[in-house]
């Protein structure tokens, strides 16, 4: 008999209620949203809530064998830990690229990412927890603080424990665990050859923030002070257009979009200073895209502010992979943090988590024309207008165009 040695653990969240109505009901209001009332492993929150006992994920494995775990977050909010208990992972990609192997006894994981790991069944032939829990640094924001668990049990002849053990989670504000972990990933460009861009022709460095908008009459304002969360890149808000931006640039639609998204943050301030005025919080609505050259090569620096609050921010690009060569705290200092890039081994990924007050830089060669969403994969914050496009123009050779849309393409 064979069994499969590949097992997906695909992480979400889980509301009593409908999740359009969670939707709904913070966009009306305002608000945030409400919180998760369970974290689940392949459906299944597990053992240590009330509901699904006899349901947990269950996983078995063979002593003495090794297997892939495919692990993805697919939270809507959350960006988690995970661990197995008295088991190591060794990392061995992120966001479906070979990364250089990685033993840890945790993994962080945001929303949008994909990780795969070996985990070796070396240990003692018994039944161990798998489990997840949030990573959440900010101490004033309430969040879904359970732990969703799934079995790893090894087949045998054996009395397997009653109770299987927990793993050791870092805890829920671990920021030091989280950052560490993201920065000890490297890529794997000996065996897998790759060149990181070191000529940059297109530098662009922009803010991601939290900001409210004041109460106008007749909404309901369930922010802070009686506003409206938003949130914005370049201090523009995002403001999705009714038709689509695709369409509109392939046709030479005028009206849909602007282009004018700043390459530089607008205003300079102490971006991540403690207290920093409140008429910076407003932020302008906007629909602005950014267009790149075929070939460019891109250095993008994602700078979290303290507005209303700092946060980590998981921000990911469509339509290309991107080299991750540096994260820090504080403002990003081009003099002194470029010279700590890692431009020899960076891990080629999708999705980077841009520590809460600091900020992370990538690089890529912009080489897939197309339109490009590029948004914080947190739900909320999307929606609130933390996004941009990139427009990538088409190159000179036939298959650098973008393609024509397919003939049974649905009308809208
Ligand atoms: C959100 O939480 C509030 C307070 O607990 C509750 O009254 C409301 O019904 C919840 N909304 C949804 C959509 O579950
Ligand atoms: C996990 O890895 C650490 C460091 O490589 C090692 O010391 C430890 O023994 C490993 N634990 C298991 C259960 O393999
Ligand atoms: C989780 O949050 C609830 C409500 O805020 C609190 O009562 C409880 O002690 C917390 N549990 C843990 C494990 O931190
Ligand atoms: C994390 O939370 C614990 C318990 O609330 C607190 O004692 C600790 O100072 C916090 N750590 C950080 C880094 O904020
Ligand atoms: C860097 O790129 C620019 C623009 O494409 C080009 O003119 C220049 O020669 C390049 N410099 C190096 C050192 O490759
Ligand atoms: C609410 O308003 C007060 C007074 O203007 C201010 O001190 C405080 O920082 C505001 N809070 C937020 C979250 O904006
Ligand atoms: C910016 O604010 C931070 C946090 O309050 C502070 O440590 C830093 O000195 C400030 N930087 C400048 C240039 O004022
Ligand atoms: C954002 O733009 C608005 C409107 O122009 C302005 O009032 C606000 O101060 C700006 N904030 C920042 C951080 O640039
Ligand atoms: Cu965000």
């Amino acid at each position: 008999m064979s069994y499969p040695c590949v097992l997906f653990l695909l992480i979400g969240e889980w509301w009593k209620s409908e999740i359009i109505d969670v939707q709904e009901e913070f966009l009306r209001t305002g608000g945030g949203p409400n919180i998760s009332d369970a974290l689940t492993i392949n459906g299944q929150p597990g053992d240590l809530y009330p509901c699904s006992k006899s349901e947990t994920f269950k996983f078995n494995v063979d002593p003495g064998k090794t297997y892939l775990l495919r692990i993805i977050n697919a939270a809507m909010n959350v960006v988690l830990f995970f661990s197995v208990s008295k088991h190591n992972l060794t990392v061995v990609a992120a966001d479906a690229s070979y990364t250089k192997p990685l033993t840890r006894d945790y993994i962080c994981i945001a929303p949008g990412q994909t990780v795969d790991a070996l985990l070796h069944a070396n240990q003692e032939p018994n039944n161990y927890y798998m489990a997840a829990r949030v990573y959440s640094s900010l101490p004033v924001l309430t969040f879904d603080n359970t732990t969703t668990t799934a079995r790893l049990h090894y087949r045998g002849n054996y009395t397997p424990t009653s109770s299987p053990s927990l793993p050791k989670l870092p805890y829920y504000n671990d920021t030091k665990a989280a950052y560490n972990y993201f920065g000890s990933i490297k890529g794997l460009p000996k065996r897998y050859p790759y060149k990181v861009p070191t000529n940059i022709t297109s530098h662009i460095v922009t803010t991601i923030s939290l900001n409210s908008f004041p109460c106008s009459e007749g909404q309901i304002c369930e922010g802070p002070n009686r506003t409206r969360l938003a949130a914005s890149m370049n201090n523009i808000s995002f403001q999705t257009p009714r038709s689509s931006i695709l369409e509109a640039y392939y046709n030479h639609v005028n009206g849909v979009y602007d282009r004018e998204f700043p390459s530089f943050p607008p205003f300079i301030f102490n971006f991540t200073a403690e207290y920093l005025p409140l008429d910076l919080e407003i932020p302008r609505r906007g629909t602005n895209v950014k267009v790149i050259k075929y070939g460019s090569t891109l250095e993008v620096v994602f700078q979290g502010t303290r507005l209303l609050q700092g946060i980590d921010h998981p921000m990911h690009l469509h339509g290309t992979s991107f080299y991750f060569v540096g994260q820090g705290f504080g403002n990003f200092d081009k003099d002194k943090d470029r010279k700590t890039y890692n431009l020899v081994n960076p891990p080629l990924i999708n999705t980077v988590l841009v520590p809460i007050n600091g900020w992370a830089a990538i690089r890529y060669r912009a080489s897939n024309p197309g339109v490009w969403f590029l948004h914080c994969h947190l739900e909320r914050h999307l929606s609130w207008g933390m996004e941009t496009v990139f427009i990538v123009k088409n190159g000179k050779e036939h298959h650098q165009k973008l393609l024509p849309p397919p003939p049974d393409m649905p009308p809208c």
